[in-house]
């Protein structure tokens, strides 16, 4: 495949993966996990008429590794991201003390008034250094970066997970806990 076949196959996987599986005739098991042979056969139904091999090469191809196989290879799902009430199974984890969130100017008073909200994913997503978080934000125009006191949030009792392809992912961040740098 080349690239624009990949970043295309990678767009119609997030949103069957992580928002629209009924769209596709596929259900997300637990985890999120989808049997890679009914996933198959469902986009070729759909007319994308790829194989397992293209499947894998998307999957150890994508920039930020946005999905992974099972260990016995038989399972897929996306690593974060979704949309639809799915439990990641992600095991509670101590963050580090300071987390990133890129953003844009416009969205700062609301966000500075009742904090960061998942809006339409499942949690807020945090980035691990600023550089991530600057390319976060520039998906949206002029990005900003907030730094988030992790690390105080975790002994207040706030719960951090982090996905396989290094988000942390949260369900809120009050904004006591965000500063603008
Ligand atoms: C903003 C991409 C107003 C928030 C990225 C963001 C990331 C608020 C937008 C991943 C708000 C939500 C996630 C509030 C938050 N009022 N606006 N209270 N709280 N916002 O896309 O973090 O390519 O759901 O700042 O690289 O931008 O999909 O979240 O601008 O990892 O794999 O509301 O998506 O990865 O937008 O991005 P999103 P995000 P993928």
């Amino acid at each position: 495949m080349d690239n624009r076949q990949m970043v295309k196959l990678s767009k119609r996987l997030a949103r069957h993966l992580r928002h629209d599986p009924a769209a596709l005739g596929i259900t997300l098991g637990p985890g999120g996990w989808v049997e890679v042979r009914s996933l198959l056969a469902a986009l070729r139904g759909d007319g994308v008429r790829i194989t397992r091999a293209d499947l894998e090469e998307v999957v150890a191809g994508n920039d930020k590794q946005r999905f992974a196989f099972d260990a016995t290879g038989e399972r897929i799902r996306a690593n974060q991201g979704h949309s639809v009430e799915i439990d990641l199974g992600l095991p509670a984890t101590t963050p580090p003390a300071v987390l990133y969130h890129g953003t844009v100017e416009r969205f700062l008073s609301a966000i500075f008034h009742e904090g960061l909200r998942p809006m339409n994913r499942h949690d807020v997503h945090l980035s691990p250094d600023r550089e991530t978080a600057v390319r976060v934000g520039s998906r949206r125009g002029k990005p900003v970066v907030l730094e988030v006191d992790a690390g105080a949030m975790s002994r207040e009792g706030h719960e951090f997970r982090v996905s396989a392809n290094g988000v942390w992912l949260t369900a809120a961040v009050p904004p006591e806990f965000l500063r603008r740098i």
